[in-house]
């Protein structure tokens, strides 16, 4: 059975203790490859070795580190296939959204970080003919990046990228639940020519590799994206110590829908939106209001819709809807249902786990699942499900509205579908949320900032900000 190796001081290495844990094939809910279980040993070797590279790769002239990402973007390019099938190998998602969405931002990532630190400026000030004061943004040494399951390469890449281009070392950790393409990258890494300890990849599980990431003093600043139970105590841990933090947490986002929208759009994207990879993203609709004019056409068109769509081997072409990323997360899916039941929800649609055929006989699969009659306090609207499911409520007015899509303590994304353009921007500007689509969802344009409000996190990923995340920020005044 393949063994996933670390990534450590540019070579590829066994952990310390020896031990290894198993990856499973959700789609196929058996055991395919092994993954170091690495400890306080692993990540302290990786951080020394990060922490060695430092001086060196953070005095790299930035065009030299460019071009070694620019060699990195393509090579994920290059294996585009290879990384697609193992992404959707490992985590469940269709073969097709790997390859068209996941493994083309990852390269995309790389290639933009390393052309953006061809282009930063920082600012000066002339202070009353009597001072120029001017800033300068450091690299700010090692960088702990941790990254969830549910988009693997994407969001790993994501954090790496912008570390290593602002002169950064990384000790990086993805999940273990799915690790094979980070594994896959650190082979491309020292084919590019990475310098040895630039970047390092430790495997294991959160509370052990993760946490010792997390608590290594000499870990300067910590990128996180996953739950906000893990969030919390991340932030807890790095606080007294002073790291600067990155949180992308999770969501509860709302799509509202008024009775003016482009209907077809509407519904189209909305089925995007809410069964995408599963459901499994931070950024899913998972909770659609509908203004009653139209809440029992959107309804009927949504559900016939939902049912169409192909459920099954993440390999086949035609599925839309992959396996649920682990046996554990499928359970909490199906809990969730049960307690939209007991909430008083009526199953419009799905609610059942689905047996797979052929090789998938064994795998995690959920129907698509559509919930009606809840009122918006309930927890099943309230707590994040990330899955296949989604709730549907009718609204009067824009208040109303708005008192729904603000109730849950997160604030991630929220969608707004209407043609008034007045509107739009009226309930854009006060729905508690990082980004808000107005007739679209999760079209993004890198250069822009990223992140969420209340407990969907604190900082902001993308674009230049993500680079000055990396640096610490010095301000020098010269007397004239
Ligand atoms: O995420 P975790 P899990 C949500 C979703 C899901 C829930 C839990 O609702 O059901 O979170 O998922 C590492 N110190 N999201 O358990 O535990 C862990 O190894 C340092 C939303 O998979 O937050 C992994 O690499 N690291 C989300 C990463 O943190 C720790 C995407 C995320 O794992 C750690 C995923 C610790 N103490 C889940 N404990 C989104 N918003 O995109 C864990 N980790």
């Amino acid at each position: 059975m393949e063994k996933i190796l670390n990534y450590i001081n540019g070579v590829l290495t066994e952990p310390f203790s020896g031990a290894y844990l198993e990856n499973v094939n959700p789609a196929e809910g058996r055991v395919y490859s092994l993954i170091p279980d690495s400890g306080n040993k692993d990540v302290n070797h990786a951080v020394e070795a990060a922490r060695r590279a430092f001086t060196k790769w953070s005095a790299t002239p930035a065009e030299q580190r460019s071009a070694i990402m620019i060699r990195i973007a393509d090579l994920i390019e290059r294996d585009l296939d290879k990384l697609a099938l193992a992404e959707s190998i490992d985590q469940g998602k269709p073969l097709k959204l790997a390859k068209t969405v996941d493994i083309p931002r990852a390269s995309a990532n790389f290639r933009f970080y390393a052309t953006a630190i061809l282009h930063t400026a920082s600012d000066a000030h002339f202070t009353d003919q009597q001072a120029i004061n001017y800033t300068q943004y450091q690299p700010i040494g090692v960088a702990g990046c941790i990254s969830p399951w549910n988009l693997p390469l994407y969001l790993f890449t994501w954090k790496i990228a912008p570390a290593l281009a602002a002169g950064c070392t990384v000790v990086a950790k993805p999940s273990e639940v799915t690790p094979m393409t980070a594994y896959l990258l650190s082979q491309l890494c020292i084919e590019a020519g990475l310098p040895e300890g630039v970047l390092n990849i430790v495997h294991g599980l959160g509370a052990k590799a993760g946490q010792a990431i997390i608590e290594h003093p000499e870990v300067a600043a910590i990128s996180f994206t996953g739950g906000t139970a893990t969030g919390k105590k991340i932030a807890a841990t790095a606080a007294p110590m002073f790291k600067k933090l990155s949180l992308e947490l999770g969501g509860k986002n709302p799509n509202i829908i008024f009775a003016d929208c482009d209907f077809e759009n509407a519904v189209s994207t909305s089925i995007h939106s809410s069964f995408s990879n599963q459901g499994e993203i931070c950024l899913c609709g998972s909770r659609i209001f509908v203004e009653r004019p139209l809440y029992e056409r959107f309804l009927t068109e949504f559900t016939a819709r939902t049912r169409a769509l192909v459920v099954g081997d993440p390999l086949d072409e035609k599925t839309k809807v992959g396996a649920i990323v682990s046996e554990a997360h499928m359970n909490k899916i199906l809990s969730y249902i049960e307690l939209a039941k007991k909430e008083g929800g009526t199953i419009v649609l799905g609610g059942k786990q689905i047996t797979g055929t052929g090789r998938c006989a064994n795998g995690y699969f959920v129907e698509p699942t559509i919930i009606t009659g809840l009122e918006h306090l309930c927890r099943t609207n309230q707590e994040e499900i990330f899955g296949p499911v989604v709730t549907i409520m009718p609204f009067d007015t824009e208040e109303e509205v708005l008192e729904y899509a603000n109730s849950t303590t997160y604030g991630l994304a929220a969608t707004i579908w209407t043609e008034n353009l007045k509107r739009a921007h009226r309930v854009a500007a006060q729905v508690k949320s990082g980004i808000i689509w107005v007739n679209c969802w999760l079209f993004r344009d890198l250069r822009t900032p990223f992140g969420g409000m209340k407990q969907s996190g604190v900082g902001r990923e993308g674009g230049f900000e993500a680079l000055k995340f990396f640096t610490e920020e010095k301000n020098v005044c010269i007397k004239l």
